[in-house]
């Protein structure tokens, strides 16, 4: 009887119009412009509560104009520049470049107001073979948009864009983008000792 009651309720669903199977196969569609404005405040919230925290808890987290999040310790550029100057800025920072996007960064980027930024990996020293620069590990699973990386010598570096979901493709090294350099806090933490602070 439950299973009668059920498939009446579905065929009386259908049949009034409703778009029953864009429903079933994507139920948040006319809902992610509001759950992404919710999770953007939430990110806002988040923020401001990490900078309460290192206010008045005396809590060194980040160094200064860096953002801390989840553990993090993130610096959004101010200008465009080519990749190996953003590497270099990064590395002097002891840090390096934003490599594997978690949706959070993403979100972090977008508030930001980047449209495009680096990837930390290149296929500078292989054609064709992606490493990461943090480590020097091969990418094996790159976020890369259909079709990419297609530039063959003349493009190198990688870079994100917020038009395709941050999703890579690859560019000439020269080029100049926003980048984002990132450590962890525990080594920002480590170097403030070092450094007798
Ligand atoms: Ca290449």
């Amino acid at each position: 009887m439950f299973l009668i009651t059920l498939s009446i309720a579905v065929f009386n669903t259908a049949v009034q119009g409703q778009p029953l199977y864009d429903e079933m196969s994507d139920p948040c569609k006319e809902k992610r412009n509001t759950y992404e404005m919710y999770k953007e405040h939430v990110l806002s919230l988040q923020l401001v509560i990490n900078k309460l925290q290192e206010k008045y808890c005396n809590v060194t987290a980040c160094p200064d104009d860096w953002i801390s999040f989840e553990n993090n310790c993130y610096l959004f550029s101010e200008t465009k520049t080519t990749f190996e100057a953003a590497k270099d800025i990064c590395n002097k920072a002891r840090a390096y470049i934003l490599e594997d996007l978690s949706p959070w960064e993403m979100l972090l980027t977008k508030a930001k107001g980047f449209t495009h930024m680096w990837i930390g990996a290149t296929d500078i020293r292989q054609e064709g073979v992606y490493v990461y620069e943090s480590t020097g590990s091969r990418v094996t699973n790159g976020d890369w948009f259909k079709g990419q990386p297609g530039g063959g010598r003349d493009e190198n570096c990688v870079v994100a864009s917020k038009d395709n979901n941050w999703q890579w493709h690859d560019f000439p090294c020269n080029d100049r983008f926003h980048y984002v350099c990132k450590k962890t806090i525990a080594s920002a933490r480590k170097l403030l000792h070092l450094h007798g602070n």
